[in-house]
């Protein structure tokens, strides 16, 4: 009587959603040597020394640049470590998240 619903397929394939990104920022500051941030950029975020310095500048002369886009996990794990790493050196660098 056309109720049966054997043979219906439905689309119920497990599609896991890719991670959100998370861009991980650098804020400036007056006290933070130049050299110490260069540092941090070529340790936690693998730059070169061309790349570390253009990103600091970038942050000395803006107020804010971008270190990376990671998944919230890697990223929550980076502002961590580099805040970490600044207040074991004294510096009051500021480091955080924002969704990209
Ligand atoms: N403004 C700092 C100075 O003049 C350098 C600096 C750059 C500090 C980037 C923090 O995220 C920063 N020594």
């Amino acid at each position: 009587d056309g109720d049966s619903e054997i043979g219906v397929a439905t689309k119920t394939k497990a599609r896991p959603k890719k991670p959100s990104m998370y861009k991980v920022l650098l804020l400036n500051d007056d006290y933070t040597p130049m050299e110490f941030v260069v540092m941090v950029l070529k340790r936690y975020f693998k730059m070169d020394l061309e790349q570390a310095t253009r990103v600091m500048l970038h942050v000395h002369q803006r107020g804010v640049g971008v270190c990376g886009v990671f998944p919230y996990e890697v990223a929550e794990t980076k502002v961590s470590e580099v805040v970490n790493f600044a207040r074991e050196n004294e510096h009051p660098l500021q480091c955080t998240l924002e969704k990209a």
